[in-house]
């Protein structure tokens, strides 16, 4: 049980508030902004609407076991009816595979290259999330740390394709867009980071309420970052790529 004081527990309500209605917001911006791209790039809008919109969900179901497992400012972190965190990782386990192929069908590559992408960059990074969960639910620092190493040796990886491989097709992409991939690359590792940050909480004893709070709020805005403003950037990658492909402005 942690005794949260009545502010931070309002700021945990608040930004789980937030964090919701931006992926509401956004799959429904990129959903309805498919026209404004060629063809060969809506799928990659397609892929950020789903991405907003699995975490949507995800945040309707944090936010209700939020509600459930808090008695008045007290909320239950162990046993039945406690806060469940597993959802956090069903999301990850489903929107992060979908971000990586986000990331590659907006650069629209040869198939073959795109194909090689994602059968490697997909089970990395499901590998990644099923090592860590492991590691995130155990009270043991063994185990955590076990866990830990194992999910890093994947997210290195990713790490890796991403800007070694990746690096070599910005050669050859129009004027502009290789700058704001590469921004891209650089919002993906500041927002990434935080995940295996906050998983180092409890092995350097950082517990207690302050912990709990900075988590959450850490984790949403992270996620609002790495999914709708990494979105949004997808999104002006195609638009920037369509018009120098020859589609006209719509504005
Ligand atoms: C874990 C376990 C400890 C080691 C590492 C991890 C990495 C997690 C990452 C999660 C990314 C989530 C995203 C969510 C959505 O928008 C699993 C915490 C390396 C990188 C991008």
């Amino acid at each position: 049980m942690l005794e949260l004081s009545s502010n931070q527990w309002q700021l945990i309500y608040n930004t789980f508030s937030f964090g919701l209605i931006s992926m509401l917001a956004c799959t429904v911006y990129t959903l309805v902004s498919q026209s404004r791209v060629l063809p060969k790039y809506r799928n990659a809008l397609v892929l950020s609407s789903m991405v907003t919109f699995i975490a949507g969900y995800h945040y309707i179901r944090i936010f209700d076991s939020f509600k459930g497992s808090s008695d008045g400012f007290k909320v239950m972190t162990t046993g039945a009816g406690s806060f469940n965190e597993a959802y956090r990782y069903v999301d990850w386990l489903l929107t992060v595979p979908l971000l990586l192929v986000e990331v590659v069908a907006v650069l629209a590559l040869a198939k073959a290259a795109s194909s090689s992408l994602i059968t490697r960059l997909v089970p990395a990074a499901a590998a990644m999330i099923a090592l860590g969960y492991p590691g995130e639910v155990s009270a043991d620092d063994g185990t955590k740390i076990l866990f830990g190493v194992l999910s890093t040796i994947p997210f290195l990886y990713i790490l890796y394709v991403l800007f070694v491989e990746l690096g070599k097709s910005l050669e050859r992409q129009p004027e502009g867009v290789a700058a704001t991939i590469s921004r891209l690359r650089l919002l993906l590792i500041a927002t990434w980071g935080v995940y295996p940050i906050s998983y180092l909480f409890p092995l350097l004893n950082i517990t207690g309420t302050d912990s709990f709070m900075y988590r959450q709020v850490g984790y949403t805005i992270a996620d609002v970052l790495a999914k709708c403003v990494f979105g949004l950037t997808i999104m002006k990658i195609a638009r920037m790529k369509s018009a120098a492909e020859g589609m006209a402005d719509s504005h």
